[in-house]
């Protein structure tokens, strides 16, 4: 009985190091070795090469080693039937959190102005700094990640409104849903937060004519658009476009279409952007490790899989 690793990117042996802890009595086994495909029964993924998981007969799951689960949609010659899970786990919510209300505060706080002001030696402060409370954060998404950020900002005093699919309700923010909710959702929104997966539905989602349905009466002097989802939801084209002719007053992106940014992109020295490398809420791999071991042991003892992935939804 094995699980395989199939990832790219990161770091094999202490991937394996810490599966071998967390599940002792299953053998590791890894992409680009040799290995009996008729043992394995797990597969771990991030990123995995296209077709890295066809011709595994006793494949029972495949686990995420991150929270979406796009990179593993991407694979054209995903085996049928076989559930997928993604990782929920706390400790990767709260560094969203984290993310989401530090560039929603400073926004709010004008940080950026008062760094540049620091750097030029000048001493000008804003008689008409606005609260919490006069600002409109909106966020794309009600899921795991979007519920824990809006309650953090409505601690703050912030007027939080979800968007999803199916509009489900989230304690202490207003809901909208679907594509009647989009346009009301978005004239009420000065900080436009993005939390979607990407899916075929969600590709290109922030594009100018969302961009420009934000609302033009807020307090910040024009909307603040902030992506910790994923590039494949952005035009980047058309963000950058919005950023020049004033639809959009700053961008705050910790994802782009291709990772890392491109040397020469737009972005690196966009005045009004900020720039993350993908690390809004890393996943801690001892935890993720140990997520899949329980799950494992759920499937062990008849439980089932915790936080499975609809195939049909992408999500
Ligand atoms: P969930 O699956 O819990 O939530 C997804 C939300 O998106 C749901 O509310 C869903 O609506 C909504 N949604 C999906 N498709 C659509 C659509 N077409 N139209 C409207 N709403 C839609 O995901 P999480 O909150 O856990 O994570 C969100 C994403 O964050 C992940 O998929 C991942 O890509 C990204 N992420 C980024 C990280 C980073 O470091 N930058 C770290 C971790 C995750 P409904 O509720 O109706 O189903
Ligand atoms: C994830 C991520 O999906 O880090 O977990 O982006």
């Amino acid at each position: 009985m094995s699980l395989l690793i199939a990832m790219t990117q990161w770091h094999l042996e202490s991937w394996r190091e810490r599966f071998r802890r967390h599940l002792p009595g299953m053998e590791i086994v890894a992409l680009g070795e040799p290995f009996d495909r008729r043992s394995v029964r797990f597969a771990a993924s991030w990123k995995h090469p296209e077709g890295a998981l066809t011709g595994l007969p006793g494949l029972e799951a495949i686990f995420s080693l991150g929270a979406g689960v796009d990179h593993i949609f991407n694979d054209g010659r995903l085996p049928e039937g076989v559930p997928i899970a993604r990782v929920v786990d706390p400790d990767l919510t709260a560094r969203m959190s984290e993310y989401v209300v530090l560039h929603c505060l400073m926004a709010l706080r004008q940080q950026r102005r008062y760094d540049r002001q620091q750097r030029e030696g000048r001493w000008e402060d804003d008689r008409d700094q606005p609260a919490a409370r006069d600002v409109r954060v909106g966020i794309l998404g009600a899921g795991v990640l979007a519920r824990d950020a809006a309650a953090k900002l409505g601690a703050l005093g912030f007027a939080v409104a979800c968007w999803s699919r199916s509009g489900r309700e989230v304690a202490g923010a207003e809901g909208f849903a679907a594509a009647e909710g989009l346009g009301p959702f978005l004239a009420r929104t000065d900080i436009l937060v993005n939390l979607l997966p990407a899916t075929p539905e969600t590709d290109g989602f922030m594009n100018r004519k969302v961009l420009e349905g934000l609302a033009r009466d807020g307090r910040l002097g024009g909307p603040h658009i902030i992506n910790a989802g994923r590039g494949a939801t952005q035009d980047e084209a058309d963000i950058l476009a919005c950023l020049e002719d004033g639809t959009i007053r700053h961008a705050t992106l910790d994802v782009f279409r291709t990772e890392p940014l491109p040397a020469d992109s737009p972005f690196w020295s966009h005045p009004n952007v900020t720039v993350t490398p993908h690390n809004a809420a890393m996943s801690d791999p001892e935890t993720i490790c140990a997520l899949i071991a329980r799950q494992i042991g759920r499937l062990e003892t008849g439980e089932g899989l915790e936080n499975l992935v609809e195939r049909g939804r992408g999500y």
